[in-house]
């Protein structure tokens, strides 16, 4: 496996494990998800977009320190004027995060899982840690677009290091919003950091230090893969994902690795850990 997935990684900055999770695994998971929106906010709402993301949450003390909670964040199609809820609570989130590898059970036992401990060790990590994870729902009709990206724009280390293992939950098409990758991107370096704001005075919290790259849209290939399946992505790989125009839900759970012996996670990115709670080491090599 070790040479395959590193050499797929190398070439096209995304690698693809089919059957990764068992179908029993795919339904906890997926019932587990399904489940959250019960636990969200009635007040309040805060809604997550990549479209819009100026607007919301780079102000928003909720999204700042939802490092190391298990906190819900709607679709802007979902809410109202006056935060009302437009649909029925089952499709109206975007995401859960960024702790449910810690705070909950059925997904802290599959991040810490040995099958992602072996992806791990096989990638060469010395000491991983996983330094966040999310439920994202793209639900029928509501679920909206992510942006084209890098994950390093968004939890830079130095050396680069950070992979991102995503888990669909159902089968992620053309028309649901499978994810898209512009292959070898991830060989262009960091095209922009999404960083706390260094001037305190400012009511934004969170800043991008440089605009957004076009990237030509013919440059993508789309990536659909089957529930359960592993989508591994490197940090510097240019990826998004369409809204969901099907009537058919794409839930995915992910999350992200990052080396900690010998290199650094940025003080500045978005996301911190508390002093008192260090991201979750994996495992440390001899
Ligand atoms: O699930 C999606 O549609 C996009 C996820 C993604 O791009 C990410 O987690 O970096």
């Amino acid at each position: 496996m070790r040479n395959l997935l590193i050499n797929q990684i190398l070439e096209d900055g995304y690698a693809v494990l089919d059957d990764f999770l068992t179908p029993e695994e795919v339904t906890e998971l997926l019932e587990a998800g399904q489940n959250l929106h019960k636990d969200a906010p009635k007040e309040e709402r805060k809604v997550f977009s990549t479209v819009n993301a100026t607007s919301t949450q780079s102000k928003d003390r909720y999204f700042l320190e939802s490092g190391d909670k298990v906190r819900y964040f709607f679709e802007e199609g979902a809410i109202g004027e006056n935060g009302e809820l437009q649909v029925d609570p089952s499709v109206a989130l975007n995401k859960v995060g960024h702790a449910l590898h810690i705070d909950h059970p059925t997904f802290s036992a599959i991040t810490c899982s040995n099958r992602v401990k072996e992806v791990c060790w096989q990638l060469g990590f010395q000491k991983p840690a996983v330094a966040q994870s999310m439920y994202i729902f793209k639900n029928p009709g509501v679920g909206g677009e992510v942006k084209s990206h890098q994950d390093a724009t968004y939890l830079y280390t130095e050396p680069t290091s950070t992979i991102g293992f995503w888990i669909p939950l159902e089968d992620a098409t053309l028309q649901n919003g499978c994810l898209h990758f512009i292959k070898g991107s991830h060989r262009s370096g960091v095209h922009r950091r999404y960083i706390r704001n260094p001037d305190e005075s400012s009511d934004e919290l969170l800043i991008y230090d440089r605009p957004a790259p076009l990237y030509p849209q013919s440059n993508f290939t789309a990536v659909p893969v089957s529930a359960g399946s592993l989508v591994l992505i490197h940090s510097q790989a240019v990826h998004r994902s369409d809204a969901n125009r099907s009537d058919r839900s794409r839930h995915a759970y992910t999350f992200h690795v990052i080396e900690t012996e010998n290199c650094e996670y940025a003080k500045d990115n978005w996301l911190q850990p508390p002093e008192d709670r260090p991201f979750p080491v994996l495992y440390e090599r001899d």
